[in-house]
């Protein structure tokens, strides 16, 4: 069984766990269904530049979180076994509203391997040792607390790795693979310890959601849409409420750029607890939420620049003030983006195929995990931060993380010659 294979089934199994753990999120994936059938039939073959009616029906990203760099190895180890490869590196310690966690992202790298099946996790890593956010005590405890868990049985990461090398595994091995690795992100079911919890809460929901259970989880799942505003209007007519707004560039008549993205609220879900004198009782923990994406061209280097700009620019504008501000800094065709070098383009006999962005955005990933946060926490902006890069966190899990501008201009210098960059 290819690499492919068990990446289509990894994700597949990882859905129907999550449809049955948590229903809107089938909710969410049957109007994404339907919105794309619905831009299909009145754009036709337009609606399909970005990806095929089947790539995007397929597609998913997930998102977990660990609690250190050892944990971090093991899931780039898991991962590996299903083709997917860290890929570009975000310190969400940066945003407005500051999160304790330095991410990457796994993903195929290889267009061959995105085509075959294009499945993303986003996952970040806990900083314990940001005084920012902890102090030398509660670090001390939160580290002596992930160091006496595993997440991932060491036999599994065994078998992913020898997955890596020989690119599939036959059966059973394949099997005991992709089941090992699902149950590696269900939802734990051991009691969680409500003091230690609340009191990591109080600093941060991030930490509690890491540090305070004893695994980790698939926190939410996303499909892909051809149209989110649509998509956004039909949740909200069902009585789901989402967040306020859409994260990333706004809509528009010219290209759709990067990525934008929404989300609704983690719902309260049953969780057995365990109180000071060891009793359990059931309480309700906001932890697995919904999100859904749309995807459009990447961005060079210097099209990032613009789009940083334009961004701080339509900041608070409506949505037709936004639209407008846009078009002040972004070409409305493809050509003229292809030739200003903002966007990846590939030439085809029948002229430019954009190339999809297919990694994230830390503004739009802040505002994801903010939107799920109970407060924003405590932070002491005065207190010494710690420095994390790509290259310290590919040191420390053993494995290069990808840039993903070098993969885009790989991709374009291997298709087509001067398409962007
Ligand atoms: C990850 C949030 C980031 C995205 O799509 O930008 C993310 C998290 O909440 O753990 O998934
Ligand atoms: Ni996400």
């Amino acid at each position: 069984i290819p690499a492919s294979d068990l990446r289509a089934r990894f994700a597949a199994a990882l859905s129907a766990m999550y449809g049955r753990e948590v229903p809107a999120y089938t909710t969410l994936v049957e109007v994404a269904t339907a919105v794309n059938a619905d831009v299909v039939a009145r754009e036709g073959a337009e609606a399909e530049r970005l990806g095929t009616l089947d790539r995007v029906t397929a597609e998913r990203h997930g998102a977990i979180r660990v609690g250190t760099v050892a944990e971090l190895r093991d899931v780039a180890r898991l991962f590996g076994g299903f083709g997917m490869h860290p890929v570009g590196f975000y310190d969400l310690r940066d945003a407005a509203t500051p999160i304790p966690v330095v991410s990457t992202a796994f993903r195929p790298v290889d267009p061959v391997e995105l085509a075959r099946n294009p499945f993303r996790v986003f996952c970040s890593m806990l900083v314990v040792d940001d005084r920012r956010f902890f102090t030398a005590d509660l670090e001390q405890r939160l580290s002596n607390a992930l160091e006496a868990r595993t997440l991932v049985p060491p036999d599994l990461v065994r078998l992913a790795i020898r997955a890596a090398e020989d690119g599939g595994l036959p059966e059973p091995e394949a099997t005991t693979l992709v089941d090992g690795a699902v149950a590696v992100f269900e939802l734990g079911t051991e009691p969680v310890d409500r003091a230690w919890y609340d009191e990591l809460e109080a600093v941060s929901s991030v930490a509690a959601d890491i540090g305070g259970v004893s695994s980790t989880h698939i926190n939410h799942l996303t499909p892909r849409v051809l149209d989110i505003d649509d998509l956004y209007r039909r949740m909200a007519e069902r009585g789901i409420e989402m967040i306020d707004r859409i994260q990333g560039p706004p809509r528009w008549a010219g290209p759709p750029v990067l990525l934008r993205q929404t989300s609704f609220r983690a719902l309260a879900e049953p969780r057995l607890c365990r109180d000071a004198s060891g009793a359990t009782f059931s309480d309700r923990l906001r932890v697995r939420f919904g999100e859904v994406e749309a995807r459009g061209v990447a961005l060079t280097r210097r099209g990032r620049e613009v789009y940083d700009t334009a961004m701080a620019r339509v900041d608070g504008l409506s949505d037709e003030a936004a639209a407008r501000e846009w078009a002040q800094h972004f070409p409305g065709t493809d050509q003229e983006m292809a030739e200003r070098g903002l966007a990846y383009y590939l030439r085809t006999p029948d002229g430019l195929e954009p190339v999809v962005y297919e990694d994230f955005l830390p503004a739009s990933a802040a505002g994801i995990f903010r939107s799920n946060l109970t407060s924003d926490g405590a932070v002491d902006t005065d207190a010494e931060g710690t420095s994390w890069s790509a290259e310290a966190l590919s040191d420390a899990i053993g494995m290069p993380i990808a840039d993903p501008y070098d993969l885009y201009d790989a991709q374009v210098a291997a298709g087509s010659g001067d398409g962007g960059a």
